[in-house]
């Protein structure tokens, strides 16, 4: 059986119990979790929004898919995250305000726990004030932003400015991520750092930091 065109398959058909099924399979098979991810996961994500632009699928198929996705990707967690090893530091994570998608934000926090980080995940439509009080109530040494819609991509700029406001930004380390945001629009916006895939987003917050 080729499970990864099984998953591929299941997320864009929205079946979650054939890629929860395929999932576990493959690793009991021995496929490395970062297989099952890169080559079936995420691809089926991405021809799934290819499909939703040529209005083949609609917002119900995009949030059957991911919920598919999700699912495989809660199987994945545990093998994707290392336990048990002190926090090399404090990464608030959210999704911008006015924006609900949150695969890519959940990623980017396994990835960032497996490094060894704590993740405080503020979740979605995260407002610039939310933000601002993980830093100065939870002791956040980083704040990461996602954002996957042109849209919303100005309340990161607002989310720096209410740092500034708050005399916090010099506290904080601002990391940007999400499709629509560049390395152009960090420095536009006065970020730290922008990285384009999960992996780099925990190596640029081990770089910001300075730790291994
Ligand atoms: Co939406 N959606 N969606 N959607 N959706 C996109 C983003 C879109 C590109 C589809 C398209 O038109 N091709 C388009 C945006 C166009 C634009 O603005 N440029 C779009 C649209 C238009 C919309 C709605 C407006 C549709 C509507 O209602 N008419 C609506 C908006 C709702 C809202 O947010 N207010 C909407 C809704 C939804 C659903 C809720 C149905 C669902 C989300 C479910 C969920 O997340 N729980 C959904 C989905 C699934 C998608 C697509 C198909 C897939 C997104 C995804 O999960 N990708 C997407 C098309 C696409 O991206 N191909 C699309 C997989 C994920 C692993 O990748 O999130 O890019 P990604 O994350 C990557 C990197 O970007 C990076 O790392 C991750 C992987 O390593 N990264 C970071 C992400 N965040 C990071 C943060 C970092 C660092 C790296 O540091 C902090």
């Amino acid at each position: 059986m080729d499970y990864k065109e099984t998953i591929f398959k299941g997320i864009l058909e929205g079946d979650m119990p054939a890629v929860e099924e395929a999932t576990q399979a493959a690793l009991a098979s021995g496929m490395e979790p970062g297989e099952i991810l890169n080559q079936a996961m995420i691809p089926a994500m991405d021809e799934v929004g290819r499909l939703f632009e040529e209005n083949e699928y609609y917002v119900p198929e995009l949030l059957i898919a991911a919920r598919a996705m999700k699912a495989g990707l809660g199987l994945l967690r545990p093998h994707l995250v290392a336990t048990g090893i002190e926090p090399k530091g404090r990464v608030a994570l959210g999704t911008v305000k006015g924006d609900l998608h949150d695969i890519g934000k959940n990623l980017v926090g396994i990835m960032l726990e497996g490094a060894g980080f704590e993740v405080i995940d503020l979740g979605v439509d995260v407002s610039p004030e939310q933000f601002v009080s993980a830093v100065a109530d939870q002791g956040a040494d980083v704040i990461g932003l996602s954002a996957l819609l042109t849209t919303t991509m100005p309340s990161m700029q607002r989310t720096i400015d209410a740092l500034k406001e708050a005399s916090l930004r010099d506290q904080v380390k601002v990391i940007i991520g999400g499709a629509p945001v560049t390395q152009r629009y960090a420095d536009e916006i006065g970020a730290d750092g922008y990285s384009r895939d999960a992996a780099a987003a925990a190596r640029l917050v081990k770089q910001l930091l300075n730790v291994d």
